[in-house]
């Protein structure tokens, strides 16, 4: 994606593909007529302002990606920036200078990046550039991050006179630890992708033309499996973030024991005693058709016959 004039309308401050195109290097779809099914792609679009996230913008994106989450047909959502020198360079600052802490307490905007995180979908931030301030609370409020080896994080509203505002505090704590954090946020250094790598709070780092092309596949293969089953782990998963282990242990079985009963559950597990691949139920259709699983995706698929080579005996 080139970068681009600035949109003069709210609506194109985020744009939305979905179905998302396949794309190659440099983020450019490569076969138009072949979308990766169940993904959505949504793009923050002020390449100019290293799309700076205004209230605006907030906002918009809060609707689209809560419409998408609506939507059966979509199973997981890309997120990513315009242009290739920004992911999003933190809250639009001339916009935050003339805020007070009433306007702010009123803003709807400030509940843009709750929002996204409460969507049941699973979200993937496709990250080149900067991820500054709001726009790292954004990728990290993501269920997972595809960085860019161009990328660099970091928290620097401590030289604004101000703290993270958007969940950077609890968040970066909670995924890098209390020391690492500390620094982070009390010296608004930048983290480049390998160390954000080493620290644990990416998914994973790749040559940066292929930023968006990894994070389509990753979500084509999460899209690939049982919808049911991924939101429960979504879910579970953000619960072990939000609440003490005894009630993230409560939440997690519950979730488990919800599953079944469900026709994925079923299938899955008859398919592993009949040593076949599951066929998933087609999403948003409680009875209907069932949908394969594609091959070589990380699910519970293609047992191979007991007693063939494999890593241990009856490992599942
Ligand atoms: N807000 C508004 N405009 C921005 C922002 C931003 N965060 N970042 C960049 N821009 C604009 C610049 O003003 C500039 O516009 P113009 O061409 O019209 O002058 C354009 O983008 C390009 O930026 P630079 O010329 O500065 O590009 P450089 O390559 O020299 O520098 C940097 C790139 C290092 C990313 C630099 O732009 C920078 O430091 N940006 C600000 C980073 C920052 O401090 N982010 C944190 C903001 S505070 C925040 O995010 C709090 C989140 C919680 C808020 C909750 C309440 C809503």
């Amino acid at each position: 994606m080139a970068d681009e004039t600035p949109p003069d309308n709210t609506a194109d401050l985020v744009l939305v593909e979905h179905p998302a195109l396949r794309r190659g290097e440099d983020g450019r779809p490569t076969d138009p007529t072949e979308p990766v099914a169940g993904v959505a792609l949504v793009i923050l679009n002020r390449p100019r302002a290293l799309n700076a996230l205004s209230f605006a913008l907030l906002l918009r994106l809060a609707e689209v990606v809560e419409a998408l989450d609506e939507d059966p047909a979509c199973r997981a959502i890309v997120i990513t920036g315009a242009g290739t020198r920004a992911f999003a360079a933190g809250a639009d600052v001339a916009e935050l200078s003339i805020q007070t802490a009433e306007s702010l307490g009123a803003s709807p905007g400030f509940r843009g990046w709750d929002r996204v995180a409460a969507v049941a979908t699973p979200t993937i931030a496709a990250v080149r550039g900067y991820a500054l301030g709001g726009g790292a609370e954004l990728a990290l409020a993501c269920d997972m991050i595809v960085a860019g080896d161009d990328a660099a994080f970091g928290q620097p509203e401590i030289n604004l006179g101000v703290i993270p505002g958007a969940g950077g505090t609890q968040r970066l704590a909670r995924a890098i630890g209390k020391a690492r954090a500390m620094e982070l946020v009390l010296t608004g250094r930048r983290v480049p992708a390998a160390e954000a790598e080493r620290l644990g709070f990416v998914t994973r780092v790749v040559p940066a033309a292929l930023t968006l092309a990894t994070a389509l596949d990753l979500a084509a293969a999460v899209a690939a499996q049982p919808t049911e089953a991924v939101r429960a782990a979504v879910a579970a998963i953000r619960t072990a973030f939000e609440t003490p282990l005894a009630d993230g242990l409560t939440r997690e079985r519950d979730l488990f024991r919800g599953l079944f009963g469900t026709e994925d559950q079923a299938e899955g597990m008859r398919a592993f005693l009949e040593r076949r691949d599951p066929r998933w139920r087609a999403p948003g259709e409680p009875s209907g058709p069932v949908v394969a699983a594609p091959e070589g995706s990380a699910g519970p698929v293609a047992r191979a016959p007991r007693g063939s080579a494999g890593p241990a005996d009856g490992a599942h």
